[in-house]
């Protein structure tokens, strides 16, 4: 259940609001210090389905804890299929979520299907309270992008991507999102932004940012056309094919001064800050958000629309905080190297 659906039930916002009660008891841990949303995907959705048209009571609404959904295999629309697997083509491993055995799919048809997307998982809606999406937000998430060629051309899932789309996409209102209504746009693709615009490799995924009304984002360094697109400030590490990587996402929209950092940590690997842009301290950078824009939103879709090729993209364990000490922590080994054998005989092959 979502928090956003906990409000709507007057039970259990009594409950809620005795919990609060006894929090604020706790001198060391801010009140709004907590794991606002959190989903495992441990629940099972059919790519065939399209039995609910209204996108409200579906797992992802009744198991997973989000408001509404819209897919090809849910709503019937469009050109896009969300859906939860216990296996994925061509990976064997196991999957780095919390005693995950499912994961989700965002299957992506625009080439297949001749258009952009428009499919999404919905949190809140534009009527939920504003913070809903907090202004001081963090998102953690594992995302996996495949590239797996079948021999027998079954399963296919050779993912491929466009310059950018939309992947978390919050509102103040209803959607496509109006000036005013929306303080940053989470955006992934092939271009890394500003300032470097370093990959041309369209298999790799990196994180950048829009401010989708260009009047807040200020990359000096940059022509004002381009200004708003900031992206990796580190490329040294990013979403690649086949490999689970660990993103976490921080947004700070709670005062004027904006704030966009994200790092990753590739399975069995170590943290890389790959984006920092922070007003104030970033040089070069600003990011002053209109005093009646302060805050956070009522409502988040992901992803929305995907334009490009066709692509296949994992999830697992997606979690939205109010503080970076609420989210899920990893501590998966990594795997050893195998160590050389050392009790082999060398045979000359005969003949
Ligand atoms: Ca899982
Ligand atoms: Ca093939
Ligand atoms: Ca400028």
């Amino acid at each position: 259940m979502s928090a956003y659906e906990a409000i709507k039930s007057p039970t259990i916002r009594s409950t809620l609001l005795s919990l609060v009660a006894s929090v604020t008891l706790l001198a060391n841990a801010p009140a709004n210090a907590e794991l606002v949303f959190f989903d495992n995907f441990e629940y099972s959705v059919g790519r065939s389905n399209a039995s609910d048209p209204t996108g409200l009571n579906n797992p992802f609404t009744n198991q997973g804890g989000w408001d509404r959904v819209k897919a090809v295999n849910i709503t019937g629309s469009s050109r896009g299929y969300l859906y939860t697997v216990r296996e994925i083509p061509g990976y064997a491993g196991s999957f780095p979520g919390r005693n995950s055995n499912n994961v989700l799919a965002i299957e992506s048809r625009p080439a297949s299907m001749g258009g952009q997307t428009d499919f999404y998982l919905q949190f809140g809606d534009e009527n939920a309270p504003r913070g809903t999406v907090p202004a001081n937000v963090w998102f953690q998430f594992w995302i996996y992008s495949n590239r797996y060629d079948d021999p027998t051309n079954q399963n296919d899932q050779l993912s491929a991507y466009g310059g950018r789309f939309k992947f978390i996409y919050p509102c103040n209102g209803p959607y496509p999102c109006q000036q005013g209504q929306i303080n940053w746009l989470n955006t992934l693709g092939s271009t890394t932004g500003e300032p470097y615009w370093s990959n041309q490799d369209n298999r790799e995924l990196f994180m950048t940012t829009v401010d989708p009304y260009t009047n807040m984002i200020d990359y000096q360094l940059a022509p004002d056309w381009d200004q708003y697109k900031i992206g990796q400030t580190n490329v040294s590490e990013n979403i690649r094919p086949n490999r689970w990587t660990l993103v976490k996402i921080h947004y700070d929209t709670s005062t004027t001064s904006g704030a966009y950092e994200a790092w990753m940590k590739p399975l069995g690997g170590q943290w890389v800050k790959v984006a920092d842009w922070v007003n104030g301290q970033t040089p070069n950078f600003s990011w002053t958000i209109p005093a009646g824009s302060v805050g956070g939103h009522r409502v988040f879709r992901m992803p929305t629309t995907i334009d490009g090729p066709d692509s296949w993209i994992y999830l697992d364990d997606f979690a939205m905080a109010t503080t970076e000490d609420s989210l899920p922590v990893y501590d998966e080994r990594a795997v050893p190297p195998p160590s050389p054998p050392n009790n082999l005989t060398v045979v000359p092959r005969g003949n």
